[in-house]
């Protein structure tokens, strides 16, 4: 409820015809899944200052150091949390990065609007992220091809079975499976690779948070991940370019 009134501010504040006249809305725009196929790392980097799993991760690093360390270190993609209540982002972190580097970039949001999806495609993403645990079928498919319309990639996110088979519909171009347990924080590299059998394969698969080293990746790659998301692992340390690298 708190984020449709933030929304409907939102909306009051820029109108969606000043939005689709913005400099970066007619941008081309590039795929983060197929930057995910051609790449035998298939690393997705966040920027992320806080979580409410963990109250500090990072407050120091600019966003255009960030994304700047991250394109240099060779990651695929760059995700970009935009939530400012639970993340402290805002879509400046988006357009900043934008400014910054070539790289595909995800739109970190609750998205529950086409308005964020219009939104997202002006402030320079390449990719959008539609959560199942808070969508209906109905709503994802709407968002979903709305972003196929703006030449955006959609990446949908699961965390079970049920969440799963309501989302598989062709306007999805990837489909992540978070190792995180929304409600209770619990991680799991378990998920992923329960989740995998159930995934078609005209999807990219892409594992979401916990993973922390390169064996982890190496222990997804059998099951058909080509896409790994880390935040914190990199966000931690003062560096998250350097550690991207290493
Ligand atoms: C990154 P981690 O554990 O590497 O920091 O996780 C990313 O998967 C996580 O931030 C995330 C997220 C989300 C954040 C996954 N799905 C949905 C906000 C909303």
């Amino acid at each position: 409820i708190d984020k449709r009134k933030e929304v409907a501010l939102k909306k009051s504040i820029i109108p969606i015809s000043q939005l689709e006249n913005s400099v970066l809305f007619d941008r081309p725009t590039v795929s983060l899944a197929q930057a995910l196929r051609n790449s035998s790392s298939g690393i997705i980097a966040e920027h992320k200052r806080r979580s409410p799993s963990k109250a500090v991760i990072n407050q120091n690093s600019s966003v255009s150091e960030v994304a700047v360390g991250y394109e240099h270190a060779g990651v695929c993609g760059m995700s970009v949390l935009t939530d400012g209540k639970y993340f402290g982002g805002s879509l400046d972190d988006l357009l900043l990065a934008r400014a910054s580097v070539q790289l595909p970039l995800l739109r970190k949001e609750f998205i529950i609007d086409e308005y964020q999806i219009i939104e997202a495609k002006a402030y320079g993403a390449d990719v959008i992220l539609l959560i199942a645990a808070i969508l209906s079928r109905e709503e994802i498919k709407a968002y979903s091809e709305l972003a196929k319309q703006l030449q955006l990639d959609v990446l949908l996110e699961v965390h079970n079975e049920e969440e799963l088979y309501k989302s598989i519909m062709p306007s999805i171009d990837m489909l992540g499976v978070n190792n995180r347990n929304l409600k209770t924080f619990e991680l799991s590299l378990e998920t992923s690779k329960t989740l995998s059998r159930l995934i078609p394969n005209d999807f990219v698969r892409v594992s979401e948070s916990g993973i922390s080293n390169i064996a982890a990746i190496k222990e997804l790659q059998p099951y058909g991940y080509q896409g790994f998301l880390i935040g914190e692992n990199f966000m931690k340390t003062d560096a998250p370019g350097q550690s991207a690298t290493d």
